[in-house]
């Protein structure tokens, strides 16, 4: 089978000061940093759905993606052909990982029966093309979202069978991301929330979200899936309120239902904007709070309140982010998806190239300044030195509990304790990274 990006050449690394358009500037896989290869800090994976799944239409006009499988009758045809263009488009990249929900590499049947059994005909097809390719799978999830059955939620919907449906297909996508080898398994709470509070128990949604989550936990175990389950958070959008709102509220929706430490959490740089934080923010308070699993890296338009899901190419703002992932050790088993497409006038195949390669090199640039800026060592001394008092006996015992209220009013009122204000220091802070990350 021949496939749209068969003409496409392969893309050589020609440096940030090379002439050529087509050409990686940044994104050398075997480059070492920090004595780690470029590609094991940045783990980068392709959506399966953005990329080879979604066809350009919008609520206002028709498909309009150049995808011969979107013109095969055949469905699973189709999901053949998909798949084969999938993998020669990641070989021709040279991205390590993908990511799939399970709708994405097969159809969806009249019956659950029928769709298991698709997709368990499409895991053999694609268990091909990764042992040919040596493409990895960074995760897989399903797709709670798209079918009517969803409309009203998955785990929160208010009728028990549309929750037992739910479980079902879970049960199927964590066993099919096992068999493939899959590092992580990913829920986003797809419609988990809720379009209006006329009709809505929240205390019950929040137990049935808690029961769904500690079942998959359980599942997990029982199969020996050795992979992290995580939850991607998420403020809006399908519903109006999504209850994995941001990383603090996982955080506590975890402590509820005693899941800390069984499930962590994939940051996505445009939903962390759409929440009202930074993607630092985000990946800075899941690492201080040990929950830093993957991330999937977009971002989003600053004059538009959705999830636009565009490809990253601000590497100085990513740098911020990068250097709290180079703090925290790295992702361990996660990585960085593209969960972002290509706008619908990019229809052609090349776009498709255009937008990954560029977004490989952000990253990559992202990794660099990072790596430049605690080779530097001037940020990370000026924040140690903001909190040098705690590492001093009378900070310690501070926090170590050796101090009562009244002790410690005991040592300001006769120990005349007199701390004057210290600048902050940040436009110093921030000329420091913007000459870092030239
Ligand atoms: C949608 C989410 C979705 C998840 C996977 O906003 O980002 O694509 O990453 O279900
Ligand atoms: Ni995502
Ligand atoms: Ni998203």
């Amino acid at each position: 089978m021949s496939t749209i990006f068969d003409a496409i050449p392969p893309i050589p690394f020609v440096g940030e000061e090379g002439e050529a358009e087509w050409g990686f500037r940044a994104w050398q896989p075997d480059r070492m940093v920090e004595g780690r290869r470029m590609a094991d800090w940045l783990r980068p994976a392709v959506a399966y759905w953005h990329s080879f799944c979604a066809t350009g239409a919008d609520p206002f006009g028709a498909e309009t993606m150049d995808r011969p499988w979107f013109r095969t009758a055949d469905p699973m045809q189709a999901a053949r052909q998909k798949a084969e263009a999938a993998f020669a488009f990641m070989e021709r990249l040279g991205t390590p990982f993908f990511c799939f929900h399970d709708r994405d590499i097969a159809p969806e049947g009249a019956t659950l029966r029928e769709s298991n059994a698709m997709l368990d005909a499409m895991l053999d097809v694609v268990a091909g093309h990764m042992r040919r390719s040596g493409i990895r799978l960074l995760w897989g999830t399903a797709n709670l979202f798209s079918h009517p059955r969803y409309m009203a939620g998955a785990a929160t919907n208010p009728d028990p069978d549309v929750f037992a449906h739910a479980a079902a297909q879970v049960k199927h996508a964590l066993e099919a991301t096992h068999r493939l080898g899959g590092e992580n398994y990913v829920l986003w709470g797809g419609r988990e929330g809720y379009d209006t509070l006329l009709n809505t128990d929240l205390a019950r949604e929040d137990a049935q979200l808690g029961r769904f989550l500690s079942l998959v936990v359980e599942h997990k175990h029982r199969i020996g899936f050795r992979g992290t389950i995580l939850i991607e958070p998420k403020p809006m959008e399908p519903t109006k309120h999504q209850y994995d709102r941001d990383v603090a509220t996982v955080y506590g929706f975890l402590a509820r239902h005693r899941l800390l430490g069984e499930v962590k959490v994939n940051i996505e740089a445009n939903h962390a904007t759409l929440a009202g934080h930074s993607f630092e923010h985000e990946v800075a308070l899941a690492a201080a709070l040990g929950l830093l699993g993957s991330v999937d890296i977009n971002r989003g338009d600053p004059q538009n309140g959705w999830d636009t899901d565009q490809f990253p190419n601000n590497a100085q703002d990513l740098s911020l982010a990068m250097l709290e992932v180079m703090r925290a050790g790295g992702l361990g088993s996660g990585g960085f998806n593209f969960d972002a497409k290509v706008r619908r006038q990019s229809f052609a195949a090349e776009d498709l190239v255009h937008a990954h390669a560029g977004g490989l090199d952000t990253l990559a640039r992202a990794l660099l300044i990072a790596a430049r800026i605690r080779a530097d060592g001037r940020l990370d001394r000026a924040r140690a030195g903001r909190y040098a008092g705690w590492d001093a006996p009378e900070g310690r015992a501070i926090l170590d509990g050796g101090m009562s209220l009244a002790a410690l009013s005991d040592r300001v009122l006769e120990g005349g304790v007199d701390p004057r204000p210290r600048s902050g220091g940040q436009e110093r802070l921030e000329n420091l990274v913007a000459q870092l990350a030239r």
